[in-house]
């Protein structure tokens, strides 16, 4: 039994390989035969990364970052038994508008699948006259039902919590340029209707640690705890040989989550796998979602390698709590409601 307490959507199916015996200091392991999803998964796509998914009926679901063979990246679907094996559909994610003529975007990367209450909702990175966020509606997974887009340009990074705090939806994004962005913090903003957006606040910036000293960015839904909201997300450092992204953890405030409580000083996971290391983009690790079991704590963690493959990783909620608690560092504007 977890003494965490995890809430929201679980399921006791949630892939899981026990920590290999000897691993010392490292919260998280990786699954034994990852990747899970290799090069040319399907037809017209090079390659699939930065994906999300779910439990769903009585298997799995996803929307997965597909870079097709033209270069530009798109949302396909993907469906799984085991959350393993994944099957693609052939065609993107068929975005209609209010109206429910077509509305396809330019391109569409990085997707994040969240459900609240009882519809699911992709948000991802598109054009918006620059880089910023797309947001789409879905109940059963054939309408796929465009919204507004909830900001303006330039933002990446956009992840809903999975439920409303206070009455109000809550979405992290990361504010950025439309290049390859040199900066950035995580802020939060709230909606009402999840049309009007406001109330933004900081919740956390890059850090003086050395492996988050460039940017950071939202990565898996939150995920509610009886200790906060735990939030898998990725920072980046700067290297004379480019950027390298890894997982971090913080735990968020449950009533305030631009408040940190507890943020892990040292990386989660960092590139040193092959499929970590090597690819179209080498040293990435891009967490965009998890899969947790309240009764075991048992989190599987859904991660993009080297913007070429998707890897599972896996933690459990005491471990994983306890680890952060006991490596947190909490600076002034972190800890602060991030209103100024
Ligand atoms: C970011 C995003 C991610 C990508 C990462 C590393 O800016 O574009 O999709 O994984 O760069 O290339």
């Amino acid at each position: 039994m977890s003494k965490v307490q995890i809430y929201g959507i679980t399921t006791d199916r949630v892939p899981w390989q026990e920590k290999p015996q000897g691993l010392q200091d490292a919260p998280v392991w990786r699954y034994s035969e990852n990747p899970i999803i290799g090069r040319n998964p399907a037809r017209g796509v090079a390659r699939i990364f930065n994906s999300a998914v779910m439990p769903y009926e009585d298997g799995f679901i996803g929307v997965f970052r597909g870079e097709q063979t033209n270069g530009i990246p798109y949302i396909y679907l993907g469906r799984s038994r085991d959350a393993i094996h994944w099957e693609f559909d052939q065609e993107k994610i068929p975005f209609q508008d209010e109206e429910g003529n077509d509305f396809m975007p330019v391109y569409a990367y990085d997707p994040r699948l969240v459900k609240v209450e009882d519809t699911c909702y992709i948000m991802w990175c598109q054009d918006f006259y620059g880089a910023s966020i797309g947001l789409a509606r879905t109940r059963d997974f054939k309408t796929f039902t465009r919204m507004e887009n909830p900001f303006l340009p330039f933002n990446r990074n956009a992840v809903l919590f999975p439920r409303k705090i206070n009455g109000n939806f809550v979405m992290l994004s990361r504010p950025s340029d439309s290049g390859h962005t040199p900066f950035g913090d995580i802020f939060l903003s709230e909606s009402p209707d999840l049309v009007y957006w406001g109330k933004h606040r900081h919740v956390m910036g890059k850090s003086s640690e050395w492996w988050e000293s460039v940017k950071i960015g939202g990565g898996a839904a939150p995920i509610e705890t009886s200790e906060g909201w735990l939030l898998f997300y990725h920072g980046v450092t700067g290297t004379c040989n480019g950027f390298v992204y890894s997982i971090g953890g913080a735990i968020l405030d449950i009533d305030n989550p631009s408040i940190v409580k507890y943020r892990c000083e040292n990386f989660l996971l960092t590139p040193q796998e092959w499929y970590e290391e090597r690819g179209f983009v080498p040293n990435v690790a891009f967490p965009c979602a998890t899969m947790q079991d309240a009764a075991t704590g048992r989190i599987a963690i859904y991660y993009g390698c080297a913007d070429t493959y998707v890897g599972l990783a896996f933690t459990q909620a005491d471990e994983i709590v306890e680890y952060i608690k006991a490596h947190s560092v909490v600076r002034e504007s972190d800890a602060e409601i991030g209103r100024r």
